[in-house]
C-alpha cells in the first residue's frame, strides 16, 4: 500500500455492497476534479469516466481539469480558449485557482487520484445541506491489499467530510475496470471489417523512452516475417531517434530490413482504441492504454510509469501473477520475461524471439482474460451502485 494512504485511511471497514438496491435517479450530478500531474494518464481515465456516466447512464456529469492543451490531444472538439465546453454530454469546466461563484457541488464529487480538492470547493461542500457524496478515485493496481482498502473511508480533520477510496481493480472485491457499454460491439465490427496483409505483423508502440527499444526494433528488422509498426507521436520517439540517425516525422515511413515504421499523429481516445483493434500485438503504457489492450484481446506488452524505489516493479509482479493464472507455462514464462526486460530497460531480442512463438497462445488468452474480467462488472458499474448504497 502506499504510505500516503496509510495515513489517509483512518476510519471504517468498505461500508457498501455491491447489491443494485434502489434506481438512481438520472437527475444526479457528477463533479470530477482532474489535475493532469504529467503524460495523459490522468485526464484519459477521468475523461473516460466522465463520458461513460453521462453516456451510458444518463448522468449530469461537469469534468473539471486544469490543463486543457493536455485535455484537447484526446477530447475531440474541445476549445481550449473558453472555460466551458460542451463534448460527448460532458460539462468540461477549465479548473483555475479561482472556482466560478455561480456553481454549487454536485451530488457527487470524484477527486481523481488524490488531487487535492479546492478549499473554496471544500467550503462550497460544507455548505450544502445534504454533503455531496466525495470519492477518491484511485489509480489501478494488481496487488493484493487493494482489496482490503476498496471502498474505505477517511474523515477530513477538520471539516468533519467523509471522503470515500475507489480502487480499480483486478478482482470482485474492487472497483473493477473502465469498460464502455458497447465497447466490444465497436470492436467486433471493426475487427471484422479490418484488412491484414497476410503474414505482416501489426504492431502498436506507445510507451515511454526506453533504451530497450533498439534491440526490438533490431529484432523485428531482422526477424522472419514482415513488422509494421505504427507509433503515436510521444515521448519514445527520444528513444527512436538514436537507433534511426533522426527523430522521424508523422507521416515519413521508414523501412529497415523486414521492419516498417510509421509515425502516426496522436489521435483522439476513440482513434487510439482502433488503433489496439487493428494490431495483433500492442506496446502499451501507464493505466488507461494498459487497460484499453486488455480490452482489445490482444496480447500485449506494458511498460509500467516508473516509480520511486522500482515500485512499479512490484505493481508489475501482481498483474503478471493475475493475468498469467491459466496461461501455459511456455507461453507465460516467454511473456514474464519480455515484461521484466522491457520495464528493466534490457537487450529484448532473445525475449522477443521467445515471445513471438507464442503470440497464438497469447492471443487465445486475452480473450479469455477480457472475458473473465468482463464478468466481474465494469468500474463505471460497481461506481454507480457504491454510489446507490451511499446515498439511499
Ligand atoms: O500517458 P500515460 O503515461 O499516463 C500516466 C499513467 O496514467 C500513470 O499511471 C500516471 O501516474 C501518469 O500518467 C501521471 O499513459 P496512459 O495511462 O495510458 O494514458 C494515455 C491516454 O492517452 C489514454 O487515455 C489513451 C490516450 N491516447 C489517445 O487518446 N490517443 C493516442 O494517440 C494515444 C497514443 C493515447
Amino acid at each position: 500500500m502506499p504510505k500516503a494512504l496509510l495515513t489517509m485511511v483512518n476510519c471504517g471497514p468498505p461500508s457498501f455492497s455491491r447489491q443494485h438496491t434502489m434506481s438512481t435517479p438520472p437527475s444526479l450530478t457528477w463533479d470530477i476534479f482532474c489535475r493532469v500531474i504529467d503524460n495523459f494518464g490522468d485526464i484519459g481515465v477521468t475523461w473516460r469516466l466522465a463520458r461513460q456516466l453521462a453516456q451510458d447512464y444518463g448522468f449530469n456529469v461537469r469534468l473539471w481539469v486544469d490543463d486543457l492543451p493536455s485535455a484537447s490531444r484526446l477530447i475531440a472538439g474541445l476549445d481550449i480558449t473558453k472555460t466551458v465546453n460542451h463534448c460527448a454530454q460532458v460539462e468540461i469546466r477549465h479548473w483555475q485557482t479561482t472556482l466560478p461563484d455561480n456553481v454549487t457541488p454536485g451530488d457527487i464529487v470524484i477527486e481523481a487520484f488524490a488531487c487535492d480538492l479546492p478549499e473554496p470547493w471544500l467550503d462550497a461542500m460544507g455548505a450544502c445541506r445534504k454533503a455531496p457524496l466525495w470519492i477518491n478515485l484511485e489509480y489501478l493496481s494488481a496487488e493484493d491489499w487493494v482489496d482490503g482498502c476498496h471502498g474505505m473511508r477517511s474523515i477530513h480533520p477538520s471539516r468533519g467530510l467523509i471522503k470515500h477510496f475507489f480502487f480499480p481493480g483486478f478482482t470482485a472485491g474492487t472497483g473493477g475496470l473502465l469498460k464502455e457499454r458497447d465497447l466490444d460491439r465497436q470492436r467486433e465490427s471493426f475487427q471484422a471489417n479490418a484488412i491484414a496483409k497476410p503474414g505482416e505483423l501489426q504492431v502498436s508502440l506507445f510507451a515511454y523512452p526506453n533504451a530497450a527499444l533498439g534491440s526490438l526494433l533490431d529484432a523485428w528488422q531482422h526477424g522472419g516475417r514482415e513488422v509494421r509498426c505504427r507509433i503515436p507521436e510521444g515521448r519514445v520517439l527520444e528513444s527512436l531517434a538514436p537507433w534511426l540517425g533522426h527523430r522521424p516525422q508523422p507521416g515519413e515511413p521508414v523501412q529497415r530490413g523486414r521492419l516498417q515504421l510509421d509515425v502516426i499523429p496522436f489521435s483522439d481516445q476513440d482513434g487510439y482504441d482502433r488503433l489496439l483493434w487493428q494490431s495483433d500485438f500492442n506496446i502499451v503504457r501507464g493505466e488507461d492504454s494498459f487497460v484499453r489492450a486488455q480490452w482489445a484481446r490482444r496480447p500485449f506488452l506494458w511498460h509500467i510509469y516508473p516509480q520511486d524505489e522500482q515500485a512499479h516493479l512490484v505493481k508489475l509482479e501482481a498483474f503478471l501473477q493475475r493475468y498469467t493464472e491459466g496461461l501455459p507455462e511456455a507461453a507465460a514464462n516467454a511473456l514474464r520475461s519480455a515484461q521484466r526486460d522491457w520495464n528493466s530497460e534490457r537487450d529484448m531480442q532473445n525475449a522477443w524471439s521467445e515471445l513471438e512463438v507464442q503470440l497464438p497462445a497469447l492471443l487465445a488468452h486475452a480473450r479469455v482474460w477480457a472475458h473473465k474480467q468482463q464478468e466481474m462488472g465494469d468500474l463505471a458499474s460497481r461506481l454507480v451502485h457504491f454510489v446507490q448504497n451511499q446515498i439511499q
